[in-house]
């Protein structure tokens, strides 16, 4: 084996997929004995308990009276230097281009150039950001100067191509799920709470913003509880959230619907599910419906960006157009109504969720681009 790293991670530690996977990753390259400094502005969610090799650097920003915003990235920037230096890192991998790659890049400027910068991006970092002018060549900027950049599907490379005019390489690394937490889990006792034995349970786990299309969630479920007896467990927290339970209410479907608000252990929660739902508009991966994959939960979604990279249609979950909710209310359907047809789909789900998708396989990938930027064989 090579030296162990000291890496730097900085991500959005209280949000979304992003979050989710950097802290992740930075938990199972500390257990292979890399040494994971995280710089961050809060702890990251997902971090838990103590872990040997694990360090936390909170960013605090200075509120210095003639500041009329607060420079959290000049102060983020600052950190990772002085992390960087006091620590020995090898290098900062930084989650999300804006601001994180821009303040890596100026870190690296003031601790010097062995100091390496892994991008990884996750999506909405390109695929909305990008398209604002304002942010368009501060975005190119970090990925042109970071010295390896890596992104979640090819859908993504795709369009950072596009929006950005980048040629420099962009290395795929799909995100993972741990198998020792994401595995179908006992849970009738859990499930009893939510639904009868004779109803099945569709759920839906996001941020509720307007890119998941949570109205197409209500209406799927509309229209497969019309012909089957079920329910919906919506899970998370955002904007659309009330428009939704208005919608809901307005449908006269608010007995048949459970809000469980954030939840921190989602494996425990998906394996109570028959289905994921997953309309998205725009989606550079679909986080959720690899760990649903993983507890051999089949997705109903959309064929937005990167999703038919993760669920293959037909095997480990069906996909439509954007918004055809009654095609994918009549794939609900299909699989809940033939035993034989969701058992093979559920056996699919659990072999590429653990082969494909497996945290082993896309860990050795993200060090194999560590030790290259590094230069060591
Ligand atoms: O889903 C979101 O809007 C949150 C966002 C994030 O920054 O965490 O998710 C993005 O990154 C995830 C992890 O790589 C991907 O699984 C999501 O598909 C991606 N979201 C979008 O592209 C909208």
């Amino acid at each position: 084996m090579n030296r162990p790293l000291k890496i730097g991670i900085t991500c959005y530690p209280s949000l979304g997929g992003s979050g989710v996977v950097a802290t992740e990753l930075g938990k199972l390259l500390a257990e292979k004995g890399h040494e994971i400094h995280f710089i961050t502005h809060s702890m990251p969610f997902r971090l838990g308990k103590f872990h040997r090799n694990i360090f936390y650097h909170e960013v605090e920003v200075s509120d210095y009276y003639v500041f009329r915003y607060p420079p959290y990235d000049l102060s983020l920037a600052s950190k990772m230097n002085q992390v960087a230096r006091l620590q020995k890192l090898d290098l900062l991998h930084v989650h999300y281009a804006v601001p994180h790659a821009i303040c890596a890049i100026l870190a690296k400027q003031m601790a010097g150039d062995d100091l390496k910068v892994v991008t990884t991006l996750h999506g909405t970092d390109i695929t909305v950001l990008a398209q604002d002018e304002t942010l368009k060549d501060i975005i190119r900027l970090g990925i042109r100067q970071s010295d390896a950049v890596t992104a979640v599907s090819r859908d993504l490379i795709r369009e950072t191509r596009e929006l950005l005019d980048i040629q420099e390489p962009i290395d795929l690394t799909y995100n993972f799920v741990d198998k020792r937490i994401y595995y179908p889990r006992e849970c009738r006792d859990l499930r009893r709470e939510y639904a009868e034995p004779d109803e099945k349970v569709l759920m839906h786990i996001s941020n509720f913003r307007p890119v998941k299309r949570t109205a197409d969630v209500v209406d799927i479920f509309a229209k497969v509880q019309a012909t089957t007896k079920a329910k919906l467990v919506l899970v998370g927290e955002g904007p659309d959230l009330p428009r939704i339970q208005t919608k809901i209410q307005a449908m006269g479907l608010s007995h048949r619907v459970h809000f469980l608000g954030k939840q921190d252990d989602v494996a425990q929660v998906i394996s109570i599910a028959d289905l994921m739902l997953l309309p998205s508009e725009k989606e550079s991966f679909g986080l959720v419906a690899l760990e649903a994959m993983a507890c051999g939960v089949p997705t109903i979604g959309s064929q937005a960006g990167g999703i038919p990279e993760l669920v293959e249609h037909g095997r480990t979950g069906f996909l439509s157009p954007i918004g055809d909710t009654d095609d994918m209310a009549a794939n609900a359907l299909k699989l809940l109504t033939d035993e034989k047809l969701y058992a093979d789909f559920r056996e699919a789900c659990l072999q590429r969720a653990h082969h494909v998708f497996c945290n082993e396989l896309i860990t050795a990938q993200y060090e194999a681009i560590y030790y290259r930027v590094l230069g060591i064989k």
